[in-house]
């Protein structure tokens, strides 16, 4: 038996999506399939209601079970855990209540992450909406500064950046003020929410400003995808890629992940991270 390198290692903190297209299992699946060992961390379960128009039922993962999970992950695979590869790659995910996010900053503070993604997951359908917005500012003030690398699709790149986003023109002017918020390097997602026949993302990160285009399939957006783009960035980041090459990898994963879509009963389809091998 010959022995295979030790892979690199990525954590994902973020939400339970219990049908599996979104969330947790959307960034493991998508680690998996980029050759990198997933860890996750659960901040939330959410389980649609199929008798309510398939509306999130959210509950929160108790923060002190959050802190729990994200020390045993430290202690074995942490700066100071003396492991042989170390753990210094992190996604963020839903975090879904500030309880949450304070738990989650104190975390990344003490955890000595290189690479901190950040998909700004602000507004989950069927959340009280006074709280969703405690939710938002909280993000906003505790995890955005320490982010490297931000994926805001388009309604979070507004809410981000303050600014109305109709055009591709748009979306550059948002990306570059939310590179100025953050310091982060930015991944600005237009997807299908802009006119024309391409999806279209941009990418900035101080220096370098990319348009990442590949033609549209479909006009409806497909759960997971998201997940499954700061995913594909997280896993690359791990494996030593810089932020732009992550940008591009991501990008051409997902587009083939949203080919393979799968079906279901739900009135969506999901992202099949397998989509880029099957090809
Ligand atoms: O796609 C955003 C998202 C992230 N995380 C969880 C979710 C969703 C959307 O449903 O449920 C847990």
């Amino acid at each position: 038996m010959t022995e295979s390198a030790s892979p690199a290692l990525a954590l994902t903190i973020a939400g339970s999506e219990a049908t599996g297209g979104a969330g947790a299992q959307a960034d493991l699946k998508t680690f998996q399939e980029l050759g990198v060992f997933g860890i996750a961390n659960l901040t939330c379960i959410v389980s649609f209601d199929p008798n309510n128009n398939w509306g999130h039922r959210f509950v929160p993962v108790d923060a002190q079970v959050i802190a729990d999970q994200l020390e045993a992950t430290t202690a074995a695979y942490g700066p100071r855990s003396g492991a042989p590869t170390v753990l210094d790659t992190v996604k963020i995910g839903m975090l879904g209540s500030p309880a949450t996010i304070s738990t989650v900053q104190t975390a990344l503070a003490a955890g000595g992450f290189t690479n901190v993604v950040l998909d700004p997951v602000l507004i989950c359908k069927g959340q009280e909406p006074g709280h969703a917005l405690d939710t938002d500012a909280a993000l906003k003030a505790q995890i955005l500064p320490l982010a490297t690398f931000v994926t805001p699709n388009h309604f979070e790149a507004e809410s981000l950046s303050g600014m109305t986003i109709r055009t591709v023109e748009d979306l550059e002017a948002a990306a570059r003020k939310i590179h100025e918020i953050s310091g982060a390097a930015v991944l600005a997602k237009g997807g299908v929410r802009l006119d024309g026949p391409d999806a279209v993302d941009i990418f900035f990160d101080g220096e370098t400003l990319e348009v990442l285009s590949a033609p549209k399939v479909g006009e409806v957006a497909v759960s997971g995808a998201g997940c499954s783009l700061a995913a594909a960035v997280t896993a690359e980041l791990a494996k030593g890629a810089t932020a732009l090459e992550a940008a591009r990898t991501a990008k051409a994963f997902v587009t083939e992940g949203i080919k393979n879509r799968v079906a279901s009963g739900a009135p969506f389809t999901a992202l099949w991270q397998g989509g880029a091998g099957a090809n």
